[in-house]
């Protein structure tokens, strides 16, 4: 344990996670490490989850306005979730118990794109950060920060904490060493100045993080790996989804459209996800690269196989066999893999300039091929935007999919009119359910309409949209975009009323 900490100051520093932990005060900002439960810190957050706890049974108030990279884990959102201890969460949280208090308006949410919360506490908009926890695999002699399996925004909290807690995780493999590349532009806009990154695998920065000593108030030792992802075997859904892919890959590969290795490949988390890595796995395309926000199993089998030649990433989601073969082969993985602090590896000019084809998934499409990737029904946050804005409105084919229906079919994910928006038609390219692929490059309003509804919509609800859209195009105000306005959320009120959108 205490080898990891080579720095002679720090190591005065080393204490217990309770002590550390005691750092931290009701109303505080904290802002933590951890995007996915990749890097995300353990035994500070557990400390901090029984101090909440000790002071509530004592009848103190005790809450955090909480900061992270992106989602985190069950034991940091959900434990502080359960012991009503965040009082402001930003900026993506996918964990239930989270999501059930802001959806009961007790933590209040901002749901902002991953690449913009660390220029934006940068500048000031959040106030200041008291305490910041981070995760390392080790301290350097220089007092360099070695970062585990994720970066997140953790060079701002670093920079802008008054107090730094580190927890120093030996779980690693010291070879981790390298995986890094941390840039350091970090201006404001005036002075800002392009992003020198021309090919996914480019180093730009450096491996370590940097932190003033004399902020450092307490060192944690822990040996754990990260909450592994429970890999979901691709359903037939997922898998027809990836097959409508493939073959539009090989026929804009054919039409020259696309390169044969296609440009750099930007793929979401979860059951479509994976089946459409596997896709790509069996797929006629080689020397593929990534340029990405997770790196899931799929991708990392690519890496291994010689399939992918790189990947850029913020961090890892992967199951505990592929957690362990990374951990044990970091060396030869660390040639092809580069991880970022997210405000690089979801930025938008470089999403742009390498011409990255983007796939997410999302909740509902409208019609006109509008694109709702974060509230149920318009109301109920489901996870928030996380990187898919930063990737799909600047990415050379911006792709969204998911099943046609959902709820056992008593949703259609294909509406008329959605209650809430996160990509608007001008951001998507391509709409693909399970039915069918519908490319929308160059299409009307209308002509997008007609195309999604044979295409994507499941047969159940086909005849209803069908039927909305003939008499939206009759009787109108305006014949460009047509909607009955009494009518175009009738769906999801249907829903409401009744558990079903089914007429
Ligand atoms: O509900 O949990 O109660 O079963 O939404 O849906 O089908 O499990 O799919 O896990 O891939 O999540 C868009 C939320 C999809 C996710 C979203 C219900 C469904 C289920 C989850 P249950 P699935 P996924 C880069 C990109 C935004 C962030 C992003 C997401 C639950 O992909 O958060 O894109 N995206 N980041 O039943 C009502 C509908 C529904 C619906 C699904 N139409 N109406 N409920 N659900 N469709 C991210 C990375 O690289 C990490």
């Amino acid at each position: 344990g205490e080898d990891r900490v080579r720095h002679a100051g720090m190591r005065r520093r080393i204490c217990s996670a309770e002590d550390a932990a005691g750092h931290i005060q009701h109303g505080m900002t904290l802002a933590t490490g951890g995007f996915t439960p990749s890097g995300t810190p353990k035994a500070v957050p557990r400390a901090l989850v029984r101090r909440v706890e000790e002071a509530r049974q004592g009848g103190m108030p005790f809450a955090v306005r909480l900061f992270t990279g992106a989602s985190t884990s069950p034991e940091l959102d959900g434990g502080l979730a359960r012991a009503h201890g965040v009082s402001f969460r930003i900026p993506y949280n996918g964990d239930p118990d989270m999501r059930g208090r802001i959806n009961a308006g007790e933590t209040a949410y901002v749901d902002t794109h991953l690449s913009r919360l660390a220029p934006w506490v940068r500048a000031g908009f959040f106030g200041r950060i008291d305490v910041a926890v981070v995760e390392a695999a080790a301290i350097r002699e220089d007092g360099a920060i070695v970062p585990t399996l994720s970066i997140g925004n953790n060079k701002t909290w670093l920079d802008m904490a008054d107090k730094v807690i580190i927890e120093v995780n030996e779980w690693h493999n010291p070879a981790i060493e390298g995986l890094h590349d941390i840039w350091a532009g970090d201006t404001l806009p005036a002075d800002r100045r392009e992003l020198p990154l021309r090919r996914p695998e480019d180093r730009i920065g450096e491996t370590v993080l940097h932190v003033d000593p004399a902020k450092v108030a307490a060192i944690v030792l822990t040996n754990e790996p990260d909450l592994n992802a429970s890999f979901r075997e691709a359903d037939g859904a997922a898998r027809a989804i990836s097959g409508h892919l493939m073959e539009f890959f090989r026929h804009e590969v054919s039409r020259g459209r696309l390169p044969a290795s296609l440009p750099p490949i930007q793929s979401g988390v979860g059951n479509v996800a994976n089946a459409v890595m596997a896709g790509l796995a069996e797929g006629p395309f080689d020397d593929l690269v990534a340029y990405t926000e997770v790196i899931q199993d799929g991708m990392l089998a690519m890496l291994h196989s010689g399939k992918m030649r790189a990947a850029s990433g913020a961090a890892f989601s992967v199951s505990a066999g592929a957690s362990a073969l990374l951990n044990r082969e970091m060396a030869a993985f660390r040639k092809k893999i580069v991880l970022r602090q997210q405000e690089v590896s979801n930025n938008p000019e470089i999403v742009r300039r390498l011409g990255c084809i983007a796939m997410n998934t999302m909740i509902e499409a409208d019609i006109y091929g509008n694109v709702n990737s974060t509230r149920v029904m318009g109301s109920r946050v489901q996870n928030g935007i996380g990187g898919s804005g930063d990737f799909a409105r600047s990415a050379h084919v911006s792709i969204f999919m998911a099943p046609s229906t959902a709820k056992g079919g008593s949703i259609s994910a294909i509406v008329p009119m959605m209650a809430h928006v996160d990509h608007v038609n001008q951001d998507v390219q391509v709409l693909v359910t399970e039915q069918g692929l519908a490319d929308l490059r160059g299409l009307s309003a209308r002509e997008r309409a007609r195309l999604i509804i044979d295409r994507c919509a499941h047969p159940e609800y086909r005849p209803m949209l069908k039927d909305y859209l003939d008499r939206a195009e009759r009787g109108v105000f305006g014949g460009e975009t047509p909607h009955l306005l009494r009518e175009s959320l009738s769906w999801h009120q249907r829903f409401i009323e009744t558990g079903s959108m089914r007429a």
